[in-house]
């Protein structure tokens, strides 16, 4: 590299990751701990080689279109990329990298965690319990549902997937799945997971459902009011994936009315707000988007990024490419 590129990053990062990223690059990171304006956004495209953006920029054809000439890279900081047009990136040959991989497992001990602390009621305990709620031990306090044999439905067997997929037969789930194809045989046996091409099938018989699926036009509101009402009302449903693939107000509506039993999400359809429905709803766990959040998946995360710039940079294929879909 000659010149040091400019790199424009949207949002505050860990420490050690805007050090180094300042060290190795003209680097500029928003110093508030809010998202950029689309305002502000457009300028960024506009004068930077690389834009780091995060999952709360909306980088849509409009940013993308008014880009400047020297935006060579897209280096988004986290594994999904739907709130990015890459077909519009791709027509303006714009690379767009992501950071997969090093979020994979943290990702799945969240969701695994939400798959525990549901049916075991471990936040309904802690509100009683600070609420000044512990008498004493009770036969019949806080009573949950065993998780221990109960029918596990995977809906998206990517990586992370693979990766609950995994935890939940250690903890004596059994693993059930739907995808747009099976997953390979030796991996299938590895898991020891059935697959269901038939989603309506799998939700209708399944104890506990979790959304792992990629945020595409074709997975907005895959579960619909419809598909809610197929799930026994023992259900459980745990989405860790993007809240637009569950239609939120439906999801507290069935919460509400005893048609599933209860719910553990870590994301919204319109974030940061969450359906009012779903607020004073008991059965629900509400978590902050934080599936990823350690500080190890946030350095790799920054790794990541700062890997692909310099791929691009020394004239290789970026490692973390993202394709636009195919139609
Ligand atoms: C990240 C995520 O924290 O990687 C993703 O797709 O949803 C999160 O785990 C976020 O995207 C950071 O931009």
């Amino acid at each position: 590299m000659d010149k040091k590129p400019k790199i424009i990053v949207t949002r505050r990062l860990p420490n050690a990751v805007h050090t180094r990223l300042v060290d190795l690059f003209d680097a500029t990171l928003n110093p508030e701990d809010i998202p950029m304006s689309q305002t502000d956004l457009k300028a960024a495209a506009q004068e930077a080689d690389v834009l780091v953006p995060t999952v709360t920029d909306k980088i849509d054809a409009d940013i993308i279109n008014a880009a400047g000439p020297r935006l060579k890279l897209i280096a988004n900081f986290g594994a999904g990329t739907d709130h990015i047009d890459v077909g519009a990136a791709h027509a303006k040959n714009i690379i767009v990298t992501n950071t997969p991989g090093v979020l994979t497992e943290d990702t799945a001990d969240f969701a695994m965690a939400m798959i525990l602390a549901v049916p075991r009621r471990l936040v309904a305990a802690d509100r009683l319990t600070r609420a000044g709620g512990f008498k004493g031990w009770t036969p019949t306090g806080i009573l949950g549902h065993r998780v221990r044999g109960k029918k596990l439905g995977i809906v998206g067997m990517g990586r992370i997937g693979q990766a609950i997929a995994r935890r939940a037969s250690a903890f004596g789930l059994k693993v059930h799945y739907h995808n747009k194809s099976p997953v390979s045989p030796p991996i299938e046996k590895s898991l020891q997971a059935k697959y269901w091409p038939d989603l309506d099938a799998l939700l209708a018989n399944m104890d506990i459902i979790s959304i792992n699926c990629p945020s595409t036009p074709q997975t907005r509101h895959l579960i619909s009011a419809q598909r809610l009402a197929l799930m026994p009302s023992h259900g459980v449903i745990i989405n860790t994936s993007r809240g637009e693939i569950i239609d939120e107000a439906a999801l507290a509506d069935a919460l509400a009315s005893g048609g599933i039993a209860g719910a553990g999400l870590d994301v919204y359809e319109n974030e940061p707000d969450i359906h009012p429905g779903l607020l004073n709803l008991p059965n629900v766990i509400l978590a902050p988007h934080i599936a990823s959040a350690t500080h190890e998946s946030r350095l790799e995360m920054g790794e990541k990024i700062m890997i692909n710039i310099r791929a691009m940079y020394d004239g290789h294929r970026c490692p973390d490419r993202v394709l636009p879909p195919k139609h």
